[in-house]
């Protein structure tokens, strides 16, 4: 069921095809997707609730869900699930936290001084996808970075459930996270809303969230055309297990099957020293597969996957970073014995008793990471996602008098006489201060 390669049989072609993801990138999409953000930068308000008639199959009278109704829904969940909530939001919060640091001011040369402080983006935009699984843990690892960053106005935007109310494990998610509206747009239509803003959707400075292609394609084309900032680009979901012989099967096969429920698109890649592992987990595979609800979703997505045997740890972390994957579960009795190998990653969970849906749900680190071997050059999102770091400096008299000769030189060099005279009358000014 799992593909199976040797690697010493695989040629650079096979290698290279094996890390390349699907990444189809269809015009028809693009072209689709250019009508919607054209349809509601005209029509605003209109335009979004026409869409949700179109794709949500539901008609609503407004777009904005107010504290009210975020009260009322979430007045239906239960308690063991609210305490759920309760306990992944302190952990995300708990982790984020401390990633809010204050840097050093540093005296490069006596009397030059130089620091950078955070500033929150003002105005961010977040996507909460409705589809196939709604998903209240990316509200969470979304919203409680940017409360952490301190933005001003924290945009949601959901699609509206078939009854026309919001989740109400989304609107249990807004209690906890403080935020008193939601509005009620889906897919390509909501990015265009919050990149241009409408009569009831506020412009945001920055788009947060993952989604489908649609989602995907606007948040490209807002990113090019609107000036909006975007978190990461996004695309299926995936990870990579290391096995050997300490490997437990029946885990490594239930990790790869959390990766595969996500979506037909996604991706699960078994790395293996040991051979006897890659056919015990083909083994609990087909049987685990079977009494998932999803097993239709998951089993195109193992379709999609494969299994590779290697024989040493130094070819399979060149293969691994090579993939960059979004998760990479260490299964093994030492995962030290790969950490220093470990490049190019999203997120890493060593050990055997660490799954990847601890971190999609509560142990604290974020969900929302880099797919499709972006992770070769992007982090995942966390408070840095939302604030800027914005330099400063001061110089005083000893500064200019050290560091200014350096500096007219410097402009002489580029031929920038006007640089070079904004030291030299300040120069001047304290010669003849001094005198
Ligand atoms: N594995 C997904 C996140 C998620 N899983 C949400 C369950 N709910 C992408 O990291
Ligand atoms: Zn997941």
């Amino acid at each position: 069921m799992l593909a199976y390669f040797e690697y010493s049989q695989l040629t650079i072609e096979d290698k290279k095809k094996l890390v390349l993801r699907n990444s189809d990138s269809d015009h028809k999409i693009q072209k689709q997707v250019e009508e919607i953000i054209a349809e509601v930068r005209e029509n605003g308000d209109r335009a979004l609730i026409s869409y949700a008639e179109k794709f949500d199959k539901v008609s609503l009278k407004s777009l904005i869900i107010d504290e009210d109704e975020i009260n009322q829904q979430a007045e239906t969940v239960d308690r063991n699930q609210k305490r759920a909530l309760e306990i992944a939001f302190n952990n995300i919060y708990m982790f984020h936290r401390y990633q809010l640091t204050k840097e050093k001011q540093v005296e490069t040369t006596n009397g030059v001084s130089c620091w950078r402080e955070n500033r929150p983006i003002e105005r961010v935009g977040l996507y909460i996808p409705g589809g196939t699984a709604v998903l209240p843990s990316t509200f969470l690892m979304l919203a409680v970075p940017a409360r952490i960053a301190g933005c001003k106005e924290i945009v949601v935007c959901s699609p509206p459930q078939p009854d026309g109310k919001i989740n109400p494990y989304i609107a249990y998610c807004a209690q906890l996270l403080k935020i008193d509206t939601i509005y009620s747009a889906g897919g390509a239509q909501a990015i265009a809303a919050m990149a241009y803003g409408t009569e009831s959707i506020p412009k945001v400075d920055k788009i947060f969230g993952p989604g489908n292609q649609y989602v995907t394609q606007a948040k490209t084309l807002v990113q090019l055309n609107a000036n909006t900032a975007i978190d990461i680009p996004a695309g299926p979901s995936e990870v990579i297990v290391i096995g050997d012989d300490t490997s437990n099967p029946a885990f490594v096969a239930a990790d790869l099957l959390a990766q595969a429920e996500h979506g037909k698109d996604s991706q699960a890649v078994l790395l293996s020293t040991s051979k006897t592992l890659i056919e015990q987990v083909q083994q609990e595979l087909r049987e685990q597969i079977e009494v998932l609800p999803r097993a239709e979703i998951a089993k195109k997505a193992i379709e999609n996957s494969y299994s590779i045997l290697f024989d040493s740890k130094q070819d399979l972390m060149i293969f691994c970073n090579d993939y960059a994957p979004e998760h990479l579960i260490v299964s093994v009795d030492e995962p030290e014995a790969y950490s220093r190998m470990i490049m190019n990653a999203g997120s890493v969970f060593y050990g055997h008793l660490t799954p990847e849906s601890a971190g999609d749900y509560a142990s604290g680190t974020n969900h929302t990471l880099p797919t499709s071997a972006h992770a070769k050059a992007y982090s995942g999102v966390s408070v840095d996602s939302f604030i800027k770091k914005i330099t400063f400096q001061q110089i005083n008299e000893d500064g200019i008098l050290n560091l200014g000769p350096t500096i007219e030189i410097l402009a002489e060099i580029e031929g920038l006489q006007a640089h070079k005279n904004a030291v030299s009358i300040r120069l001047k000014h304290l010669q003849s201060k001094n005198k």
